[in-house]
């Protein structure tokens, strides 16, 4: 399966629906009054994380989300129906940003957890809404307004507490697959893994810590080399970097300076103390 962490897309809530003139006409009802409804609400676009994806995948084909309009107003004051509201699932572990502004619109972590990102227009108002002592017979009523329309950035960081770290070749696939049930592809040569590789640890009392092993690192990676960095930010967000080392290694330091520096050059972990990697 492809791995896409990085995904721009458009979405545009619904125009709310115009409200309508209308006047009661009947049998025996003179001068029945204004009758026209309210438009309905257009509908929302809104993100929602789910546990089943792990990838942007779904947004590299498809970029421009609508939401359902709402429904004009009808006579006898009948509202028109609301546009549903239009539910966009992504992993957990999704930041969203607005494109044009650089905004940092929500950062959804957990399943369930949705954001907002278009509001549906509101409905206009129909001519009954005008009605008034002196107004008796209004002949005029609102348009629906625009539904919110914007650019988005979608980044995904995956969510895993302990990241792996390591020269190419180091075993972080091999360490992760002995650790979890995660199977990663484990073989003799250099940028074996592609992808990020999620496993839970469980502890002994059951409970579980994620653990990501990432696409080997080797100096000069910042700038593009091997299979670049950006692949980091899915460790962005561990509380743990476990630096792996092949203790068979001819100089064993400098596998070790070579990743540190790495990480140093991607910029998230300055000032972080090398402590804060645990070196095996
Ligand atoms: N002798 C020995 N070989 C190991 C050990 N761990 C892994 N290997 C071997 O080292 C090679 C590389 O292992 P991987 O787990 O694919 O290494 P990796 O760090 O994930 O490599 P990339 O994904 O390419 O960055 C494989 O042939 C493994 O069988 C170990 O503890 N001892
Ligand atoms: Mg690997």
């Amino acid at each position: 399966m492809q791995f896409i962490d990085l995904a721009e897309i458009h979405v545009k809530a619904g125009k709310g629906g115009d409200g309508i003139i209308a006047f009661r006409r009947e049998k025996y009802v003179p001068a029945g009054g204004p009758s026209g409804g309210n438009g309905g609400n257009g509908g929302s676009v809104i993100l929602k994380a789910v546990s089943h994806l792990q990838t942007l995948l779904d947004f590299r084909y498809a970029h421009v989300f609508k939401a359902e309009n709402g429904q004009r107003g009808g006579p006898n004051n009948r509202t028109g129906a609301c546009g549903a509201d239009l539910i966009i699932e992504v992993p957990c572990g999704t930041m969203v940003w607005d494109a044009k502004t650089e905004e940092l619109l929500g950062d959804l972590t957990t399943p369930g957890q949705t954001l907002l990102v278009a509001k549906g227009g509101k409905g206009g108002l129909g001519n009954k809404h005008f009605l008034s002592n002196h107004q008796r017979a209004p002949d005029y009523a609102l348009p629906g307004l625009e539904g919110e329309e914007r650019h988005l950035r979608l980044e995904l960081k995956l969510l895993a507490e302990v990241g792996i770290i390591g020269l190419p070749n180091a075993g972080k696939s091999t360490l992760i697959s002995v650790l979890s049930a995660a199977r990663p592809k484990i073989a003799d040569y250099p940028f074996t893994t592609l992808v990020p590789n999620l496993g839970v640890v469980r502890q002994p009392n059951g409970d579980g810590t994620v653990f990501a092993d990432i696409p080997g690192l080797i100096a000069g990676a910042h700038a593009g080399l091997g299979l670049g960095h950006e692949f980091l930010r899915h460790i962005e967000r561990t509380r743990l970097l476990l630096h792996l080392i092949d203790a068979t290694a001819e100089d064993v330091v400098s596998a070790y300076q070579t990743i540190r520096n790495e990480l140093v050059a991607y910029g998230q972990w300055v000032g972080r103390s090398p402590a804060d990697c645990c070196s095996q």
